[in-house]
């Protein structure tokens, strides 16, 4: 079997599967791996019920090939997780992909000596020129270690490594821990046909329903027929889609324009209620405006006032999590087969081989869902003993927060490029066509080093020691450290508080990069 290639690809998701076709496009030798079976990613895993992508479908797809975006039809707003992973084996068929890979293979180390040796759970070893980690933000699944939680003697799942088989709910007594993302999508799939339902919440979140629905042949026509525009607006825009935010502040319209404006974005659906306005991620007073909107909103669809008053935070404005979308959650708290059990009145003490302790109960379960979350950004890259120069590990040198420049690459670890990394605007913007912006500069970056004759590139301490700066302070502009989320590594224990990704927007972010490049790879040292 070959061992030596021009690149590695770590990761088979929407960024790998594109950094494999176009690095292979420069005519290079590629050799990709993932710890999954297939492509796929965060949709080959996260397979639970009521798993859908909350960035609509027409835009949550590649753009780099005009043949396929006309002949692809998706036929609902926001796609299930099943038509994205049947979406993803399809691209890569059609640009034969898979055969680059290794699957059922995990990276375990990658180590610089003038080339990456990477090293599997296989007992491969490859050597390559450059190393491309497309692990994944929100892939290294964060499962709690609570009190005799392995002792429990029924099903145990995490929504985030959801098992092929198909797993049966009916007649059972299900406990579902977490109300992010992903527990809000389940709750009410899983309530449809289990006996009952118990959700576990200890941080309630704002939502707002998705209004999915199925896509008529004369919509998918006209937008084929704009793709051009529409994929041109997206890219120069901040959140990666053609949307834009009403032209003034929440509180430079009169009470009426602003209620008309959110009743439209509630008519809409889904998260970019966030951006219903310019400022509502910046002054606390235009946020609180949006706040009390939805809260009157939940109200209205939760039948039990106490219930209701449960499920509205009170910690954070909205917004500053990222803003659940949702198909019929806060209803299912009307049925008779759903219980919320509120985690801040009485806390989780334990597991038990029959379900969950709480201080004043047990809450007997045949099934328990870990809807818990991931160790995002960073814990794909941590959970591999990556080494630079000089034996420097990644783990150390981000030991008091990820430090990179661009969010691309890191000092002292020539010829590696990170995909949709800390530092990148990834989880804040349309994460296809981020993938996209950064594997198509990594591809004219290798284009100049070829051009150039120059053998390794690595950012300086001072472009990445600049970079963090600049990410910290356009956080810190705005209200998104106010919240304890995972934007912030907050949601798992002893992770330093940073906020990790880039804010300033996929547009400007694009044109930083491009005037970078422009300027001969300025803050990098090209040898
Ligand atoms: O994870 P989360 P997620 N005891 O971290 C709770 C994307 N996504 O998988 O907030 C009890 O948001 C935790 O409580 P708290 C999307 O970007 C997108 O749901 O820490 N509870 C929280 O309620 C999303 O933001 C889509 O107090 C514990 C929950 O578990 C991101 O992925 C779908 C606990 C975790 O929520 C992550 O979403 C799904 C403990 N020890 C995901 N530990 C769509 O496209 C954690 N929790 C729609």
């Amino acid at each position: 079997m070959e061992n030596s290639f021009d690149a590695v690809v770590v990761g088979a998701g929407v960024a790998g599967l594109y950094a494999v076709h176009k690095l292979r496009g420069r005519g290079m030798r590629v050799r990709g791996f993932d710890s999954a079976a297939g492509v796929g990613g965060t949709w080959y895993h996260n397979r639970y019920p009521g798993a859908r992508c909350d960035v609509e479908s027409i835009d949550y797809s590649y753009s780099f090939d005009e043949e396929l975006q006309q002949e692809w039809t998706w036929s609902e707003r926001f796609a299930e997780q099943e038509e994205i992973l049947r979406y993803l084996g399809h691209v890569a068929d059609r640009h034969d992909l898979r055969s680059a890979y290794e699957f059922s293979t995990r990276v375990t180390s990658a180590e610089y000596d003038g080339r990456w040796t990477v090293r599997t759970d296989t007992g491969r070893t490859v050597d390559a020129r450059f190393l491309v980690l497309a692990t994944g933000v929100l892939s290294a699944t964060n499962m709690p270690d609570l009190p005799g939680r392995d002792t429990f003697a029924g099903e145990l799942y995490h929504t985030g490594a959801w098992p092929h088989d198909l797993v049966e709910f009916a007649g059972k007594r299900v406990g579902v821990i977490g109300t992010g993302s992903s527990g809000i999508q389940a709750i009410p799939v899983i309530a449809e046909t289990a006996a009952h339902v118990t959700v576990f919440q200890r941080s309630p979140n704002y939502s707002i329903p998705a209004r999915n629905r199925p896509l008529t042949p004369e919509y998918v026509a006209e937008i084929k027929a704009g793709y051009p525009e529409r994929r041109r607006l997206s890219r120069v825009s901040g959140g990666g889609t053609p949307n834009s935010p009403h032209p003034r502040g929440a509180l430079e319209v009169g009470a009426a324009e602003r209620t008309r404006i959110y009743d439209q974005w509630w008519e809409r659906g889904g998260y970019l209620f966030a951006k219903a306005f310019p400022d509502q991620m910046t002054s606390l007073a235009a946020n609180d405006t949006a706040r009390e909107y939805v809260e009157a909103k939940i109200r209205e669809l939760v039948h039990d006032p106490d219930i209701a008053d449960q499920l509205i935070p009170d910690d954070h404005p909205i917004g500053t999590k990222r803003i659940v979308t949702d198909s019929g959650y806060f209803e299912a708290y009307n049925r008779e087969n759903v219980t919320l059990v509120n985690l801040r009145r009485t806390p989780l003490t334990e597991i038990t081989p029959d379900g969950v302790r709480t201080e004043d109960t047990l809450h007997q379960l045949d099934m328990l869902v870990f809807a818990t979350g991931f160790d995002a950004m960073t814990g794909s890259l941590s959970r591999i003993d990556i080494r630079g120069r000089n034996g420097r590990t990644l783990r150390d040198e981000w030991s008091a927060g990820p430090r990179t420049y661009l969010g691309l690459t890191v000092a002292g670890f020539p010829n590696m490029f990170v995909v949709s990394g800390p530092g990148s605007p990834s989880v804040l913007a349309n994460m296809v066509l981020t993938a996209e912006q950064h594997v198509d500069w990594i591809s004219s970056c290798l284009d100049f080093l070829d051009d150039h004759g120059v053998t390794t590139i690595e950012a300086t301490e001072d472009a990445v020691t600049a970079w963090v700066a600049e990410c910290n302070a356009n956080a810190a502009a705005t209200l998104f450290p106010a919240a304890n989320s995972w934007y912030l590594g907050a949601n798992i224990p002893g992770k330093p508080r940073v906020f990790m990704p880039y804010i300033g927007g996929l547009g400007k972010y694009r044109a930083i990069c491009d005037d970078i490049a422009a300027d001969g790879y300025r803050g990098f040292v090209l040898d």
